[in-house]
């Protein structure tokens, strides 16, 4: 059996990287996918970095769709926009982008130096960020949806998220049911809210667009010196989507006081200023583009991606955790505690989203 180090340099070498293997560092980023910081000195001496990534391919089943999603999104980007920094794909000799042995599969980039942020203090981040996802929808709006493979069927189906929990409580296979039953029972205390975006979805009242679907704040990467957002990454996810449902993850993630897994989940809530800032920065981008319903639908999409990764956290808590990376027993069910503490204060300050919302768009839409 290889060691990770010598799997690693085996990959890198796959990948026509030449030069003394320095060593690797372990990137606590994400909660699907391995990623690694793989260090070289080049024959010409000087030392590089690569992100060497592992795909979850339990997450994505078939991982060479996720790259053609990939390759095809930011060749769109970069031939809009040849300034834009957008992610480069290192191949292998036959042209691939990635390595596939067994059940793991390897891709590799360029190494950025950057900022990323879990939690942000600078509101002038925060707005920075909304406007990088704000603006990486636009870039996409002239993308023919067509040309993209759904990676993840039904990823913001939050009917079907739902009815996969009702699934796993049914199963039960790991007997841990019983200890979640409060959990279950308020998720499903506000099952129609939680699903009112896909009904309208599905009713055709709000439009389809191609999202990137997984807007946590750590996808876009900052310049270390100004803060200014460099590119917005992890493109695994993008979709088809509903506008909502970029900038409700984004808020979901963003705009808590406390981490997406904090044990400390009584802190968990909106930081409406985090709220505000990250409104105006995507609003910015996106307000002259928008429908009346979806403006009006943005502060809602907020709580629906919220109690959806709640449903999520939950149904993987009780399956026994085959999907999302734990780091202790019961990872999951304190996601899922954070996500439902952080859900209702959402419903509690609701009317204060919808008005914060509604300032930005007018100050944009006037501007
Ligand atoms: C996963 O691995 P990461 O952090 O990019 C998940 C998202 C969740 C997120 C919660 C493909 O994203 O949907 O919102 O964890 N990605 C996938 O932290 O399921
Ligand atoms: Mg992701």
């Amino acid at each position: 059996m290889m060691t990770l180090n010598e799997k690693l340099l085996q990959v890198c070498r796959l990948f026509r990287i030449e030069g003394d293997f320095l060593g690797y560092d372990t990137i606590q980023m994400g909660n699907v996918n391995q990623t690694y910081e793989v260090k070289f000195r080049l024959p010409d001496g000087r030392k590089k970095s690569f992100l060497v990534q592992n795909v979850n391919t339990y997450v994505f089943k078939n991982p060479v769709q996720v790259m053609e999603n990939i390759d095809k999104v930011t060749e769109h980007i970069r031939s809009k926009l040849p300034d834009q920094l957008t992610l480069h794909f290192h191949h292998t000799a036959d042209r691939k982008t990635y390595v596939e042995d067994g059940s793991n599969f390897w891709r590799m980039t360029n190494f950025i130096p950057c900022a990323t942020y879990n939690a942000v203090a600078d509101l002038k981040i925060v707005r920075n960020a909304g406007q990088a996802f704000g603006a990486f929808q636009n870039q996409l709006s002239d993308f023919d949806s067509d040309l993209l493979y759904e990676t993840i069927p039904d990823f913001h189906n939050t009917k079907r998220r739902y009815e996969a929990l009702l699934e796993a409580a049914k199963a039960d296979p790991a007997g841990r049911v019983r200890e979640v039953e409060r959990e279950l029972e308020y998720l499903l205390s506000v099952r129609e809210t939680a699903c009112s975006l896909t009904a309208l979805q599905e009713r055709g009242e709000l439009p389809l667009r191609v999202t990137h679907n997984d807007t946590k704040i750590n996808n876009v990467l900052f310049d270390k010196r100004d803060g200014r957002a460099l590119v917005v990454v992890d493109l695994d996810t993008v979709m088809p989507g509903l506008v909502g449902h970029d900038f409700g993850d984004a808020i979901r993630f963003a705009a808590n006081y406390v981490e997406e897994d904090s044990p400390d989940f009584q802190k968990a809530g909106v930081d409406m200023e985090v709220f505000e800032a990250f409104t105006e920065g995507f609003l910015k981008e996106t307000a002259s583009t928008l429908t009346p319903l979806e403006r009006e639908t943005l502060a809602l999409s907020a709580f629906v991606l919220t109690a959806e990764l709640a449903t999520r956290f939950l149904a993987d808590y009780i399956l026994g955790d085959p999907y999302f990376k734990i780091n202790y027993p019961q990872h999951n069910l304190v996601r899922t505690r954070c996500q439902i503490a952080l859900a209702k204060d959402m419903l509690r300050k609701m009317g204060a989203m919808e008005q914060a919302v509604q300032h930005a768009a007018r100050v944009r839409v006037s501007a």
